[in-house]
């Protein structure tokens, strides 16, 4: 049954769980776009309190926003256009690191109880990184405009930790904890039986899947085998020393991020030094990302205090998602002008020279349209919409755009880049020092851990783009067979 959460006793291995195919019908159920919505609210209101200058970043980007959508007037229409104004205000991704295959895959249970299905492979180890990653998010076109929240969930790789009794040491750790309430297992396996929660469940649920990415202050270690494990890897340290997987950031989207960056001195805020991603572009292509770095927090061992470094705040710019084509290209200028090993790196001519590489990127839509470097959602446009029945079923998607009887509209990236997503870690973990390791994905060992294939992200576009043209050529079909009756 593709039902709203998916039995515990078959991971589905062998096929994507369709969680966001609403449930087994049962009119008391509260549908998993709603949970998800609630979820993502009680979590930022919980990181506000929790880390303040948050709020001030959420504040400073609903001016931003504000100032951007009433300077343009054409980026207002397409927004409203494409659903995605009113999905602007919610819209957050956060991330979590966790330390064993089974806290993955009761993540991944838990995630999907919210409509959240895990999309991508990031090996983040060949940036100096030792975990590899997935975005847990909603797939569905209606789901995403409900509320498009994501987390960035990684996975320690204990294998890149060189010392063997250091690396053991971390594994007995993490095998002695438990990140989830009994009270939040339950309800999850009940939801995986039943096929949804009802109204008070839900609210249980939200609040006692919270309680998993909540911080604490009090680490579970010694200060000397903090020390230790933060000598292997600051980011060791970060997942094995304390009880849960707090979330360590929250990105609300902004639509001029270097607004923003250039705004956040003046509220306080120490930014990071560069942009993450493409430049400045007229027609935002991927994921642009900043981010404010991470606070210095006091946490008390079991025999000392001490600090920590890890939590801070972000925001992101999305553009448009590309094709294997125009991915290609932008990996490609990118590895121009930045060494993968050094990721995070910013030399002084960073900005100048990653815009000169940048020329070769189209920047206009038709442009990317006409050369398949980028996704599209075609529909009829109003003059369309009147003459549709005059043509012809069969008519090219190229005819029905010059004539503008049909819009393409930009589909908007959903993901993370592994590059930019390194930059971010390596700038909010505190310390100078730079690891190498050797770079090796180990995308079926992810997956063996986590207990389910991750989806193709690309793939997901393409579906998502046939699926508005077959809508396209429905109603010119309809529109034709209206005027031959
Ligand atoms: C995740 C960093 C990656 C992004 O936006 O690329 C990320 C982390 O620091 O755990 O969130
Ligand atoms: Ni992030």
């Amino acid at each position: 049954m593709a039902g709203l959460c998916h039995p515990a006793s078959a991971p589905p291995i062998f096929g994507y769980i369709m969680s966001n195919m609403n449930y087994s019908g049962n009119p008391s159920f509260v549908g998993s776009d709603e949970v998800r919505a609630r979820f993502s609210q009680a979590m930022s209101a919980m990181y506000r309190q929790e880390v303040p200058q948050y709020g001030t970043l959420v504040d400073l980007v609903a001016d931003i926003n504000r100032d951007a959508l009433n300077a343009d007037p054409v980026l207002h229409a397409r927004l409203e256009r494409a659903g995605e104004l009113d999905r602007l205000d919610v819209e957050r991704h956060g991330a979590i690191r966790v330390g064993t295959a089974a806290e993955l895959e009761t993540l991944r249970r838990l995630f999907a109880v919210m409509g959240m299905e895990p999309v991508g492979y990031y090996d983040l180890s060949v940036a100096g990184v030792p975990v590899h990653s997935t975005a847990f998010r909603p797939v569905g076109d209606a789901a995403l405009l409900v509320n498009p929240f994501r987390v960035f969930t990684s996975l320690l790789r204990l294998e890149l930790i060189t010392d063997p009794a250091l690396r053991q040491k971390a594994a007995d750790i993490l095998a002695r904890r438990n990140i989830f309430t009994p009270r939040a297992l339950e309800l999850i396996a009940q939801c995986e039986a039943a096929g949804g929660l009802s109204a008070a469940d839900a609210d249980a649920f939200v609040q006692e899947a919270l309680e998993t990415f909540r911080w604490h202050s009090t680490a579970t270690v010694d200060a000397q085998t903090y020390r230790a494990l933060q000598s292997s890897h600051r980011l060791v340290a970060d997942v094995v020393c304390f009880r849960g997987p707090h979330i360590n950031h929250l990105t609300p989207r902004t639509l001029d991020i270097d607004a923003a960056q250039a705004a956040m001195p003046a509220r306080g805020m120490d930014a990071k030094d560069v942009v993450e991603g493409p430049p400045r572009r007229n027609c935002p292509i991927l994921l642009r990302q900043t981010s404010f770095k991470a606070l210095q927090e006091t946490v008390r061992f079991t025999d000392d205090e001490g600090a920590h470094t890890a939590r801070f705040g972000e925001i992101e710019q999305r553009g448009v998602a590309l094709t294997r084509k125009g991915r290609a290209l932008y990996d490609a200028l990118l590895n121009e002008v930045r060494d993968m090993r050094s990721a995070g790196s910013a030399a002084d001519d960073y900005s100048q020279r990653l815009e000169q590489a940048f020329r070769a990127f189209p920047d206009d839509h038709g442009a990317l349209q006409a050369q398949g470097l980028a996704f599209y959602r075609y529909s009829l446009t109003a003059i369309g919409q009147v003459q549709a029945g005059a043509g012809d079923a069969d008519i090219s998607l190229e005819l029905l755009l010059a004539q503008g009887w049909v819009h393409a509209d930009p589909i908007t990236y959903e993901d993370f880049l592994p590059v930019s997503a390194a930059g971010i870690f390596q700038s909010n973990l505190g310390g100078e020092e730079q690891k190498q390791y050797q770079a090796n994905a180990a995308q079926q060992a992810f997956e063996a851990a986590l207990g389910a294939r991750v989806h193709d992200e690309i793939a997901l576009y393409e579906a998502a783009q046939q699926r508005s043209i077959a809508q396209l050529r429905a109603a010119l079909r309809g529109a034709l067979t209206a005027e031959v009756a």
